[in-house]
């Protein structure tokens, strides 16, 4: 296993599975490393230390760096996050899969606590020059009458589409913002004493988007100052951020982008970023290309790197192009090149 190098670098990721592809994509984009989103491994309620070493073994004969992992399947601690009747067995589970990471020699856990998960109110609409692009309305999301346009992310292996459409699906759960902080701080005195022991960092993702309820679920990790009180409710150096600078833009655009990094990045608190960037902010936002956004993208590399942030970048999502893939290589593609240029010119400054 090799330790990270202590500079800014760009990962391909949001890989379900390392394919040859998927390594001859990152090695001709000149990457040095990728990320796994909710490998698809065995287990319905734990991964086992033998999968995982193979996956960053894979990785690692190729001459990439695995990253990190982000998110476990939400079905691993739901009830975890919703205070229900078999969190005390999912949270042995959850110390096990850390545990069992740390043994593999992957060296970063990125995690959200989102039991209502990511919502869009549409997918495909026209973007810059007729790219995809989804986008959030939570006028659309509140009203009963069009609950159809809304689209849930689902991280299950077993749904071909990871994206289910209608609000009225969602199982009829209903949980507070103080029931979740509490959930939260359950959760967090548990895995991070075992985060610590197995050299593994949380990376926390904010909510997306980030409005403190929908569906009747609080949503704790929409603000700033939500992710500041969050790596610091079991103080730790293995509690961090994984910020998205897109979630966070969409917060407050580039001020807020700004303000998180000014205030986590000095502190080591950002494991790593997503770099994208949206236009608007709750209660609309779109998603687009880079440099269409709210924020400047080389202010905001700037700031990454003053303000002490050495860890990976990885363009999270892109607007999907002519002919793209569904993984849609050809729009990250474009954004892996811009934010390569720009951290160029960053670091030779
Ligand atoms: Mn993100």
């Amino acid at each position: 296993m090799s330790t990270a190098p202590a500079q800014m670098r760009i990962a391909v990721g949001q890989l379900p599975r390392i394919t040859s592809d998927a390594i001859a994509y990152a090695k001709q984009l000149g990457v040095s490393g990728v990320q796994l989103n909710t490998p698809d491994l065995p287990g319905e309620h734990r991964w086992e230390v033998a999968d995982l070493r193979a996956l960053r073994e894979r990785v690692e004969a190729s001459g990439l760096r695995l990253e990190a992992i982000e998110n476990l399947p939400n079905q691993f601690f739901e009830h975890c996050m919703l205070g229900g009747s078999r969190r005390e067995a999912e949270i042995g589970h959850v110390c096990a899969t850390i545990s069992n990471i740390g043994h593999a020699g992957i060296r970063v856990l990125g995690y959200n606590f989102m039991p209502g998960s990511v919502w869009r109110t549409w997918m495909r609409r026209s973007g810059r020059g007729d790219a995809l692009v989804n986008g959030f309305d939570l006028a659309v999301a509140e009203d009963p009458k069009r609950s159809d346009e809304v689209l849930i992310a689902r991280r299950d292996k077993r749904l071909h589409d990871p994206w289910v459409r209608g609000a009225h699906l969602i199982d009829h759960v209903e949980i507070s913002l103080s029931a979740l902080w509490q959930n939260y701080r359950w959760f967090m005195e548990r895995v991070v004493p075992v985060a610590e022991k197995a050299g593994v960092t949380l990376a926390l993702h904010p909510d997306d988007p980030p409005v403190t309820v929908l569906g009747g679920v609080a949503r704790i990790f929409s603000s700033v100052a939500a992710l500041e009180e969050a790596v610091d409710i079991v103080p730790s150096d293995m509690s961090c951020v994984d910020l998205c600078l897109g979630t966070v833009s969409e917060m407050g655009g580039e001020s807020a982008v700004l303000q998180a990094i000014r205030s986590l990045g000095p502190r080591g608190k950002i494991a790593y970023v997503h770099f994208r960037d949206v236009r608007g902010t709750v209660p609309v936002f779109e998603e687009c290309f880079l440099g269409e956004g709210n924020f400047k993208p080389l202010r905001v590399m700037r700031a990454l790197r003053d303000n002490g942030f050495t860890g990976f970048i990885l363009d999270d999502h892109a607007p999907g192009m002519v002919d793209d893939s569904d993984y849609g290589h050809r729009g990250r593609a474009h954004a892996i090149g811009y934010l390569q240029g720009l951290l160029e010119a960053v670091q030779d400054e």
